[in-house]
């Protein structure tokens, strides 16, 4: 059967119409289909094109097209004019009373993140900003800039996942944020990196992932005193209590000279007592920043020095919080977390002995 421009304009007044009168989303979409849908009056109008002579297929072909587009235009209007009505009563209707409770919150911060953000609150007060950089990491960032030359056993003491045929690694230590801070801002520089990082190994006291905290300061006459200086501080700030620290000489490829420091300590049954004690207990690791980096990172080590350290927080927060076992530590056991964990809902503020 075919059809005729009088044919089209009623169907088109119709449809119109209808359109008009729709008064759900989902009613708007039923008349959208009976036309426009694969089977719908307008549809099956065109497949009658083929039918016709080419002087006929001349004004119906360029009609139907015309009159599919107006419908096509009039459902896009109704439907935002719906939609907006929907969301209008939404708004009118979905208020929230803000003066309500909050309520006991089921989920706990990890104490591995209680204390990186123990550590940021600390290093702030000092003037440090907080800086991140990829977990996949090139080779570059990760060893040739830190003063590792190819082939040296420092890289395989790392343990390194290597992927993509060799060419990037998981980064080892978080060494290469400083490294992307150094090449990319001006000294002065005062940055802590905190992170997961990641080495081949997993027995009682090592898992493949662990976190770390490294810091860097860049600046003129920069010297060893600050280094102490601000390693003292932290570590009577992070355990709440005056601890005493002693320095004894390291080595590290990417820092010259290196040390590890050591916190007194004692056992108190089970317990174990920070600040006080015959016993010293090795912490962080640290150094003045070796000139061939600085070097690597266009910096003249005649005009600028720095200190850089590092800590390994997973450690540390079972230090702090007097977690037995490593391994529970990424188990995910929610018994573990309720236990452990920390009310999300309080910040971390040292200064005021909140925590
Ligand atoms: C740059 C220059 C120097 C970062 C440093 C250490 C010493 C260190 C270990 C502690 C325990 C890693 O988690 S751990 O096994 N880290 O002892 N890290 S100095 O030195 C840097 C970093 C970046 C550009």
């Amino acid at each position: 059967m075919s059809h005729t421009l009088a044919d089209l304009d009623a169907v088109r007044t119709r449809i119109l119409a209808e359109i008009d009168a729709a008064d759900t989303l989902q009613g708007l979409d039923d008349i959208r289909v009976a036309g426009l849908g694969k089977k719908g009056e307008v549809s099956l109008m065109m497949r009658g094109l083929g039918k016709m002579s080419p002087d006929e297929k001349k004004v119906m072909g360029p009609a139907l097209n015309g009159l599919k587009s107006d419908l096509n235009d009039a459902i896009e209007t109704r439907k935002a004019t719906l939609e907006n009505a929907a969301l209008d009563a939404a708004l009118a209707s979905e208020t929230m009373d803000m003066s309500l409770p909050v309520g006991k919150p089921t989920g706990t911060l990890h104490p591995v993140s209680q204390v990186m953000e123990e550590m940021a609150v600390i290093f702030s007060d000092m003037g440090f900003s907080v800086a991140e950089g990829p977990d996949i990491e090139d080779d570059f960032h990760n060893f040739t800039a830190l003063n590792f030359p190819p082939g040296h056993p420092a890289r395989d003491m790392h343990d390194t996942f290597f992927l993509e045929n060799g060419e990037k690694v998981l980064r080892t230590h978080t060494s290469p944020v400083q490294i992307r801070t150094m090449i990319n801002q001006k000294p002065p520089i005062r940055i802590i990196a905190p992170g997961r990082t990641y080495r081949s190994d997993s027995d009682q006291t090592h898992t493949p992932m662990f976190h770390q905290v490294e810091g860097l300061v860049i600046d003129k006459g920069i010297h060893m005193g600050h280094l102490k200086g601000v390693l003292m501080d932290f570590v009577s700030a992070f355990f709440e209590t005056d601890v005493d620290v002693q320095f004894r000489p390291h080595h590290f490829p990417f820092t010259e000279p290196s040390a590890e420091m050591d916190v007194r300590y004692e056992r108190d049954g089970a317990a174990i007592k920070i600040g006080q004690g015959e016993s010293w207990m090795e912490i962080l690791g640290c150094g003045m920043v070796h000139p061939n980096v600085l070097r690597a990172c266009g910096l003249d080590p005649d005009e600028y020095q720095g200190f850089a350290f590092g800590m390994g927080v997973d450690r540390l927060a079972m230090l702090k919080y007097g977690m037995p076992d490593l391994r529970d530590m990424f188990a995910s056991d929610p018994r573990w977390l309720a236990h452990y964990g920390f009310n999300p809902l309080v910040q971390a503020n040292l200064a005021t002995g909140l925590s």
